[in-house]
């Protein structure tokens, strides 16, 4: 049962995708204040959970802390941050009082989830126009399953998109992609996408390709005959340049972010000085998306939209203030360090640190989304009230122009920032992560909470992203990244080389990526039963084991579609790990020599022995899946070489389909396997 409660006038976000009524009167649970500004306040129980707020910092249970729905270019996840890329601001609280909470507010809004006291939930923004939704049912999977209905059915990739993909800031030319495509063929490591990150374009220009490709389409293909399909990045900031066409459309067609005064705001990103298309604003968007078309018509079949926070390194207003903040620096000169020698004019003097925070805080400032405005259907909208929108609306762009584009077809897409409603469009990865033993945990408790607010196309970069990674870093990443739909290598620019083939023993690296093709039919079944029901492929074990109360408790291992549960080691130099089972299974254990160990555990805490080149996962009681040989691609995966894993006597309900085009159907597509 959802119910609805409408404060104030609240702006369309078109995250719910069902008509609900407003009711009127109180919710039931906890209390609003809507006077000044909007704050929503629940008592927790002492053992209550809260589950919920997709992509965000620390558990899967998210009481303890602060969360900040205000999308965030900040590559430093550390732990005491409050906001990152997206803002899905879905909660469920689980206890003797089960309900779930959707606020629809598409500006910055605090979930304080028992920080200020220990016992109490407080949700609160500055404007109190917004739709509240309180979701009544039987468990906190009912409550998940009522909100993914009323925001309609998430996103589905080409089958391909459930390859492993290698990655890199920093590939530039033919040549580079020519490497890893070699690095990984010669090396016999499956692989089915090259990602190209903004190095592939003309001076950062959206739509172009640097000199070096001159026949891109021949490229496309090439890469195509080898199996693997290259994936380019689109930025989110036009470059102001003359003559470049995008540039020229959007400021003719006033397509683009304007200031108050009507002129097209300026920020500064990759390419220098850029516009914002107004993705807000339906006209601008179907632009934008059909831009996408310079890149599929040559035979590019998928994407993924960066920077779309926005991100903004600075604006033109920003700057000048830091300009006369270190001119005046400079007349007060370096021996007033902290500016507390007051000269006789106070306002003149500047010390170093108010100098260096002014520097700092020019990226992505609150000031700057002051600055510019959309154009919502007229009206104009200044960009703070409905910032984390941006993402959304962008890769909602890309999708609908895909529908035009060619409607038969799916499209790889996804993006770093994103709202509820743009798991419709597109999946999301993690962002600008660490090559740190914690962000393969905390990945890893994203998941089932990405997956409940209807992203479901989700992933960490493997390896990490930011600093060093090492061999072992990697193969752990990697066999938690056999299991999520997005399984992607990428790291920045800089950083130690992190292409599987880099590495000794690479045969350890063939067999682990290798243990992705083998499950994929299993685990492309999963997804595709997930998203057209419209459950979820990830679960706390909470969900799968109500009367448990050991489940509640475990927040590194997660049940993965109907059969099987993961726990991977994100520890250096563990042998194993302990692993809770909340009933009898079987673990299984994929071996570098190709063969599967198999051993009943019984309900309880294990100590499972894991080596660094083994991929384990546990088959609930009385269940089974499929298993097929490894394969250099997905295109290759032979469905006859299909045998079962599990318990004897089970059956298996496989969907699979074409994985090309839209023919998605459960019924139709479902077949039953025995073991
Ligand atoms: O400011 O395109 O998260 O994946 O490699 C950095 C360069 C911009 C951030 C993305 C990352 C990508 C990088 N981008």
């Amino acid at each position: 049962m959802i119910r609805k409660y409408t404060y104030g006038t609240p702006f369309n976000t078109e995250a719910v995708v069902t008509d609900i009524p407003s009711e009127h009167g109180a919710p039931a649970y906890g209390t609003v204040s809507a006077r000044q500004g909007f704050s929503f306040t629940y008592v927790m129980e002492k053992d209550d959970i809260v589950y919920g707020l997709g992509e965000a910092n620390r558990g899967i249970n998210k009481r303890g802390w602060c969360y900040i729905s205000d999308c965030t270019d900040d590559p430093n996840h550390t732990e005491d941050k409050r906001s990152l890329y997206g803002a899905h601001n879905f909660i469920v609280i689980s206890g003797n009082e089960t309900f779930g909470l959707f606020f629809d507010y598409p500006a910055k809004i605090t979930f304080d989830i028992g920080y200020t006291r220990m016992d109490t939930l407080t949700v609160s923004c500055e404007d109190s126009d917004l739709d509240l939704y309180v979701i009544d049912g039987d468990s906190p999977y009912d409550i998940v399953k009522q909100f993914r209905c009323m925001t309609g059915r998430s996103y589905v990739p080409p089958k391909f998109a459930f390859g492993f993909g290698q990655s890199r800031w920093g590939y530039k030319t033919k040549e580079d992609f020519e490497k890893v495509a070699q690095g990984y063929r010669e090396n016999h490591i499956p692989l089915d996408m090259i990602y190209m990150d903004i190095d592939y374009m003309d001076a950062y220009k959206d739509f172009t390709l640097n000199r070096d490709f001159d026949d891109f389409p021949a490229f496309v293909q090439e890469m195509k005959d080898q199996g693997i399909r290259l994936i380019p990045i689109i930025d989110a900031g036009v470059k102001i340049e003359d003559g470049y066409d995008v540039y020229e459309e959007g400021v003719k067609n006033r397509y683009f972010c304007q200031r108050e005064d009507g002129s097209d705001f300026v920020a500064a990103v990759w390419p220098g000085d850029t516009h914002f298309p107004d993705v807000q604003n339906p006209e601008a968007r179907k632009w934008f998306g059909d831009k996408y078309r310079f890149l599929t018509d040559q035979g590019i079949e998928g994407f993924w939209n960066d920077m779309n926070e926005p991100a903004i390194f600075y604006s033109k207003e920003g700057l000048e203030e830091a300009k006369e903040m270190a001119e005046k620096f400079a007349r007060t000169g370096t021996s007033n360090w902290d500016g507390s020698e007051k000269g006789s004019d106070e306002t003149e003097d500047i010390g170093v640190w108010q100098l260096g925070d002014k520097l700092g805080s020019l990226a992505n400032s609150p000031e700057d989304y002051q600055r510019f405005y959309h154009n919502v259907n007229g009206e104009m909208i200044r960009h703070d009230k409905v910032h984390n929108l941006y993402g959304f609306n962008m890769t909602r762009a890309a999708g609908e122009a895909f529908e035009r584009i060619d409607p038969d077809r799916r499209f790889l897409m996804f993006s770093r920032s994103s709202y509820v409603g743009m798991h419709r469009y597109g999946g999301i990865w993690m962002g600008d992560n660490r090559s740190w033993w914690q962000h393969l945990l905390l990945s890893l408790k994203m998941l089932p909470s990405l997956n409940m607010c209807g992203f479901l196309y989700i992933g960490a970069d493997l390896g990490g992203f930011g600093s060093d990674t090492t061999r072992d870093l990697l193969l752990r990443f990697l066999a938690l990244g056999v299991f999520t739909p997005l399984m992607r290598n990428h790291s920045a620019l800089g950083t130690r080389e992190q292409e599987c083939y880099q590495f000794e023993d690479i045969e350890d690296f063939r067999h682990v990526i290798g243990v992705r093709y083998r499950l994929l039919p299993y685990l492309y079944s999963e997804y595709m039963k997930a998203a057209l029901s419209g459950g979820l492929y990830f679960r706390p074990l909470a969900f799968d084991y109500p009367e448990d109360p050991m489940a509640k408790r475990i927040e590194d291992q997660l049940m993965l579609g109907g059969e099987i549960m993961i726990a991977p080691v994100y520890e250096q130099n563990a042998k194993g790990r302990y692993v809770y089972l909340p009933e009898e299974m079987k673990f299984i254990k994929f071996m570098p020599d190709g063969t599967i160990s198999e051993e009943i555990l019984g309900k309880g805490i294990h100590y499972v022995e894991i080596a660094l080149n083994e991929v384990p996962l546990f088959i609930r009681a009385g269940k089974c899946i499929p298993v097929a040989d490894p394969a250099e691609c997905v295109d290759k995966i032979d469905m006859g070489t299909i045998r079962m894993l599990g318990y004897e006597g089970a059956e298996y309900l496989l969907y699979d389909d074409d994985g090309v085009h839209k023919d998605y159907n459960l019924d139709r597509n479902c077949r039953v396997l025995q073991y």
